[in-house]
């Protein structure tokens, strides 16, 4: 019972010192008035949100956070909505069957052990080295206590792992969501300059081509078609409920961006190839990385590109920008 007192009484201690800085009170010149006073000076130079705050004791900062943090791309968090990751430890040392353990911590400390199904799997753990060039898509196994643990191949760095999962209790019960943690790998390490811009990548004989933009704040159609020795490649397998599977991270902070498939195997509509077409959406100009995994032959291949998102504006998404400006303007109190 003392600590929320003690609380509400900090918070008006905070509140005279702020209208002291402000210039707007006497308080600071005048003899301390009792706290229950204080609480009610600070409550007339306070927002509203603040005041709602002092009166049940919580913390202002904490109560504005979700705001702040609801357009963020994923992974870049260890903790959200109420959700941490929690690795089992932050070295790993390298090797091509080096194993990972997680948990994912609800907001009361306890390891969550049910998830929804999401592209076929409960749980799809991405690793990414920091320079991008190492890629690792996988699905861990769950066991009773609610830890994941799966094998990764690593080599000496700084690795991401991304959680993609959508939990079946809590604040975000059905969503999908994806948290992030870096891990260290001791070794020897030479980091690579961020892949060139290409529209074509070849894995293991197969070509990939990318056709479509990046277009910085709306989605964009990009079409991923795959040929080996020149032929289209024209039965590919059913991989994670799609013809393919498409991460796109951002370069610099390996923001994971959201991306979709356009249709499903045995839908009527979608091939089997060559083509595989995405929607994605980049929060931002700059450059990103694709990274498309796709099933032939009984085998699961990756390609990677890097694309760009151009700073200009693209021309049909002009009318919404300035559609949000006039009404942005419409709400000055001087107009
Ligand atoms: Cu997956």
């Amino acid at each position: 019972m003392r600590t929320p007192l003690k609380l509400a009484a900090y918070g008006g201690v905070l509140a005279v010192a702020f209208a002291g800085a402000l210039g707007t009170g006497s308080v600071l010149g005048s003899p301390v008035p009792p706290v229950s006073d204080t609480h009610t000076a600070g409550e007339s130079h306070s927002e509203p949100s603040a005041t709602a705050a002092d009166h049940d004791g919580s913390h202002t900062p904490e109560a504005a956070q979700p705001a702040a943090t609801d357009d963020l791309p994923g992974g870049l968090m260890v903790s959200d909505r109420g959700y941490t990751l929690a690795p089992e430890t932050s070295t790993l040392t390298a090797g091509s069957q080096t194993q990972l353990s997680f948990r994912i911590l609800a907001a009361n400390g306890e390891p969550i052990t049910s998830f929804e199904q999401s592209h076929d799997k409960q749980m799809h753990l991405i690793a990414v080295r920091s320079d991008t060039t190492g890629f690792q898509h996988v699905h861990p196994t769950l066991s009773e206590d609610g830890t994941w643990s799966v094998p990764l191949d690593l080599t000496a760095g700084t690795w991401r792992i991304f959680a993609d999962f959508a939990p079946t209790e809590g604040a975000a019960a059905g969503d999908s969501l994806t948290l992030g943690a870096d891990i260290s790998v001791a070794g020897d390490y030479t980091p690579a300059d961020l892949p060139e811009v290409s529209r074509t990548a070849e894995v293991d004989g197969y070509t990939v081509t990318l056709e479509g933009e990046l277009i910085k704040g709306s989605e964009s159609e990009l079409t991923l078609t795959i040929t080996r020795d020149g032929e289209p490649v024209t039965d590919l397998e059913p991989y994670l409920a799609a013809y393919g599977h498409l991460v796109a991270l951002r370069a610099g902070d390996l923001a994971y961006l959201h991306v979709h498939p356009a249709g499903t195997p045995n839908d009527g509509v979608t091939e089997p190839g060559p083509g595989i077409t995405f929607y994605a959406k980049v929060p931002s100009a700059g450059d990103y990385r694709l990274y498309l995994d796709f099933q032939h032959d009984g085998v699961v291949r990756t390609a990677d590109f890097t694309a760009t998102a151009d700073h200009a504006q693209d021309p049909d998404s002009t009318t919404s920008e300035e559609v949000t400006e006039s009404g942005a303007d419409e709400g000055h109190s001087d107009h």
